[in-house]
This record gives structure tokens, C-alpha cells and sequence, in this order.
């Protein structure tokens, strides 16, 4: 089947989909935090180890709306190397970003190269799980610990990963996630936050519903950002299947990896020590003078017949012409190196692993 897309979105079976919805025709209760976002929302804390948790209508304002109920000003530690989403959440809410380098193995923000970026103005950290590769989250606690810095980590990849047996809602202030259709847990559009502190959880809920306190009290400067009763239904039905969905990937992985791993040039998703991948995306680096052929002629080689391989992340977020040339890429040079030599390769449970062998021929085939 063609084309091959970088990932396909699962789907529960349509019939429990539709059982799913059913008792909407009868209660015509859709949204404004109905019965089936408040069960998705016990269910999601529960599945991701988080102390208390809230679903808002997309991850990005997930991100935002956070960053806000924190009530941050001045400076924002984070990363250049994730989707657009991460760096214009920290601006559009009135924060600075400053940009970190990432580790060049996990891809993560490096946290030997914090301290010298913190100065009297930063307020907190906003490192990312790329591709669910945990962050050094030990040593990011330390650090902000140690200069009273707040950490929000931006797990949209991380759904369903596990470090040291625990899921990605433990970590930090907060976590948020997204369940965007291309992630391996979805409810169409949507995202969520997990964090340790009830009365932030009693900000973001106001945040995400203008800013009511009650319907005669508008205490915040909000707006709408609510999960409704069909998505959450569709995250109902998915996380039943999310543990089946994870294996299939896992199979994909692993076909990957025995057909890649020893290439001269090729740098696949690292593995790390503790932590239980969720399979989420397959990138690879392509190092041109090792293996041959640079990251763009795989990725065109590919295209042309019909799989279509996605450059997560280029180009960086500190090169994005909306911020006017306020940053600089080369100023996280190793996130500059990786965002030219990466290319992800479709990953998704459905993908037949004939066609895994197939990509892995028309990739070794673009060496000199
Ligand atoms: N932080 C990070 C680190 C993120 O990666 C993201 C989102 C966010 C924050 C923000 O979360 P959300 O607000 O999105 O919940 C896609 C996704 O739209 C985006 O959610 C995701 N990251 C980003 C990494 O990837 P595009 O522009 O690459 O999507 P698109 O439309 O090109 O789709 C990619 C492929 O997915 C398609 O070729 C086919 C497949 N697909 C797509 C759609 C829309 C499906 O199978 N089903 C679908 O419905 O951004």
C-alpha cells in the first residue's frame, strides 16, 4: 500500500467505537468535562503514574496553558531540537526561551550545559522526551532544586515509556503529553497535563474553561481548551489497546534494528539503561561521509517510491523565521548536527515487516 506514511494512526474496532458512543444519545452531554473525560482522566493518571492529572483538547495547549497556570516570568531553559509546538508555547506565553544543547546520543537536553545558561531571571526548565527518550530527570531535579528553578517537560512522545518501572507523569512539575492522531495513544486531537501540586491543577482547570472559578466568578484570563465527550470516548476505546499496539511496534523496532544496526554511517535510536521504550519513532542519523549518501538523498530516494520518511526535527526551532532572528542554531551545535543527519522512518503496529525489509534495501541502496 502506498504511500507509506511515516505513521498511521490505530484504531480501535469501529463496533466499540460506536458502543463507546452510544449513551451520548442519550444524555446529549458532550463536552464541558462530561462523565466520559472524567473516567479518561482517572484512567490516563493512572496509566502514567501521575499524582493528579487534567486532558485539555490538544497537547499543545497542554504546553501553554501549563506554562501559564505555573505563573512563570522571564527566562525558560529548554531545548531547540523538538516540534514547533514546545518553543512558541514558552513565547506566546510571554517567556523567553534559552536554548540549551542536547546530548548527542539521547537527543535530550544536556544537563552538564544548564548551569551556564541560568542566570537571576531564569524561572524554569522545559527539557523534552524526543522520540520518548527520557531526560536526565535525575539530574535535571538536582539542578532545579538546587536554584529553585520549576520543571515542565514536555512528554509528548512519551506516552506509554517507562523509566525505572515508572511512566512519564512522575517526573517534574509537570509533564504534558499529547494524543494527537499520530501519537501511539490518541483520542484524535487532545493532550493532557500530569503534575504533583492540586492547586496548579486548580489553575489549569480554570485556564482551560475561561477562566471560571464558578459560572458567576471569572477569576482568569482563559480560554477554551476542552477535551469533548467523542474524543474522549476514542481514548477510551484506544487505551484498551494501547498495550497491544506497543508490542506490535516493538516487533517493527526490532526488524529495524537487524536490518540496520551494523551499517557503517547509520546511527540508530539509542538505547537506554532502565528505560522501557515505547516504540514511538524510529530515527535514524545518517553520518554522509561514513555510510555514503547525506539524510536529504535518503529521505528523496525514499519519497520516490512512496515512503515517506519525515526530518524530526529540522530545522531547529532557534532558526524559525517567526522569532525574527532573535536565536542562533549554532549556538547548539550538537542539536544542529543531529537535525541535518535525521530522518524517521515509518514505525506505526500495522506496518507489515516485509515492508520494514523493503525500506531497509532502498535505504542501503543509496550508498555510493
Ligand atoms: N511537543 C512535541 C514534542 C510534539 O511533537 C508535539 C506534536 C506537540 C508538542 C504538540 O502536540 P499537539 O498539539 O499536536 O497534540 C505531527 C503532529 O501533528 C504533531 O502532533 C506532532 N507533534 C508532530 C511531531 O507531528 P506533522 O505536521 O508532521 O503532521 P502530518 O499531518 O504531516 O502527519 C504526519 C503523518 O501522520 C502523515 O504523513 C500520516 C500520519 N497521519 C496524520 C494524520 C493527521 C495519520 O495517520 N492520521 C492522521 O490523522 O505534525
Amino acid at each position: 500500500m502506498r504511500p507509506i506514511n511515516v505513521t498511521r494512526s490505530a484504531m480501535p474496532p469501529f463496533a466499540e467505537y460506536c458502543e463507546e458512543i452510544r449513551e451520548l444519545w442519550d444524555s446529549r452531554w458532550l463536552t464541558n468535562m462530561g462523565v466520559k473525560h472524567e473516567r479518561l482522566r482517572e484512567e490516563l493518571a493512572d496509566y502514567l503514574d501521575a499524582p493528579y492529572m487534567d486532558i485539555l483538547t490538544n497537547g499543545h495547549l497542554s504546553l501553554e496553558l501549563s506554562l501559564q497556570a505555573l505563573e512563570l516570568e522571564g527566562e525558560v531553559i529548554t531545548t531547540p531540537f523538538t516540534f514547533a509546538s514546545t518553543t512558541q508555547a514558552i513565547v506566546r506565553s510571554g517567556l523567553t526561551p534559552v536554548f540549551c544543547d542536547v546530548d548527542p546520543l539521547t537527543l535530550t537536553m544536556d544537563p552538564a550545559k544548564i548551569e551556564p545558561l541560568i542566570t537571576e531571571r531564569t524561572c524554569a526548565l522545559v527539557p523534552v522526551h524526543v522520540y520518548g527518550n527520557f531526560c536526565e530527570v535525575e539530574a535535571i531535579d538536582r539542578i532545579a532544586q538546587r536554584h529553585g528553578l520549576r520543571v515542565l517537560y514536555d512528554a509528548a512522545h512519551a506516552f506509554g515509556a517507562r523509566y525505572k518501572g515508572r511512566g512519564a507523569g512522575a517526573f517534574g512539575d509537570v509533564s504534558c503529553f499529547s494524543f494527537h492522531a499520530t501519537k501511539v495513544f490518541h483520542t484524535l486531537e487532545g493532550g493532557g497535563a500530569c503534575f504533583q501540586d492540586e492547586a496548579f491543577g486548580q489553575r489549569l482547570a480554570r485556564l482551560k474553561n475561561f477562566g471560571l472559578e464558578n459560572p458567576e466568578r471569572v477569576t482568569d484570563l482563559g480560554g477554551n481548551a476542552k477535551l469533548d465527550e467523542f474524543r474522549a470516548a476514542m481514548g477510551l476505546c484506544n487505551l484498551r489497546h494501547v498495550a497491544e499496539e506497543l508490542e506490535k511496534r516493538s516487533r517493527v523496532e526490532e526488524r529495524y534494528r537487524e536490518r540496520l544496526e551494523d551499517v557503517p554511517g547509520v546511527r540508530l535510536k539509542v538505547l537506554q539503561p532502565e528505560v522501557q521504550s515505547n516504540h514511538a519513532y524510529f530515527p535514524v542519523l545518517f553520518d554522509e561521509k561514513r555510510f555514503g549518501a547525506d539524510r536529504n538523498r535518503v529521505q528523496k530516494a525514499l519519497r520516490e517510491q512512496g515512503v515517506m520518511a519525515r526530518k524530526y526535527f529540522y530545522p531547529l526551532t532557534n532558526a524559525f523565521p517567526c522569532f525574527q532572528g532573535r536565536f542562533h542554531p549554532e549556538e547548539t551545535p550538537e542539536a544542529l548536527r543531529a537535525s541535518r543527519q535525521v530522518l524517521c522512518l515509518p514505525l506505526y503496529g500495522d506496518l507489515p515487516l516485509e515492508t520494514v525489509d523493503e525500506i531497509c534495501g532502498l535505504v542501503l541502496n543509496c550508498r555510493k
